[in-house]
């Protein structure tokens, strides 16, 4: 690994949300190289009782991972801490010039709000500025429970007028870089479709 933190890449993105939303799997997903993790097993930080289709880990510090774009950009990719109490770690990211994506979970209604949230607590207008919202869980679209996209527009767009919001499965590569690339605004596709 030739990498050292923030100091060989041309431009950043930072994944943030909740717990066990998919922010490690996405960096994971569009990395050029081994990703650096910072994941320990759960118990290790009793986070609670763990519900039957959750994963062992969760992550303390920041996964690093590096992709580079179609025209040659060199991107960091890094993955924050979804607890509370590791809010150093992701202020300290936050904080950098990286784009931002919040991850949440599209299958839950309770989503549009903790968006809200997440977006009060990462920071002010300089933040949200540079911040899009991606929805994990919304391939069994036919369930009546899932939350509509129109309101989580309504939600957001005190934060950032027509922040962008995207559907993308954290596991699927392609679509963690349509997410990474809208996060760049380098997603020509995106531009010529708004
Ligand atoms: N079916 C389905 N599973 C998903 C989707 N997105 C994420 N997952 C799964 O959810 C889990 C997410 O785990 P992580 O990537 O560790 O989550 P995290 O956001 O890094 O969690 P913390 O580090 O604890 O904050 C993985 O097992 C993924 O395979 C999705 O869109 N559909
Ligand atoms: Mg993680």
């Amino acid at each position: 690994m030739h990498s050292v933190l923030g100091s060989t890449t041309q431009r950043q993105v930072a994944f943030v949300g909740p717990l066990g939303v998919g922010k490690t799997t996405a960096v994971r997903a569009i990395s050029d190289v081994p990703v650096v993790s910072t994941e320990v097993i759960r118990s290790s930080v009793a986070v609670g009782p763990k519900r039957a289709a959750e994963k062992p880990t969760t992550t303390v510090g920041i996964d690093y991972g590096e992709w580079v774009t179609p025209d040659g950009t060199r991107v960091g990719v890094l993955g924050t801490p979804g607890q509370l109490r590791f809010a150093s770690a992701r202020s300290s990211v936050v904080a950098r010039r990286a784009s931002i994506v919040l991850w949440g979970f599209g299958d839950r209604p309770e989503t549009v709000e903790e968006m809200a949230e997440w977006l009060t607590r990462i920071g002010d207008e300089t933040v949200w500025a540079r911040t899009i919202v991606a929805l994990t869980r919304r391939e069994a679209r036919e369930d009546e429970a899932m939350p509509n996209l129109g309101d989580f527009r309504a939600r957001l767009a005190p934060f950032r007028p027509d922040m962008p919001l995207l559907e993308a499965d954290p596991r699927d590569r392609d679509q963690v870089v349509r997410v990474v690339l809208t996060a760049l605004d380098l997603n020509d596709d995106a531009k010529e479709s708004a």
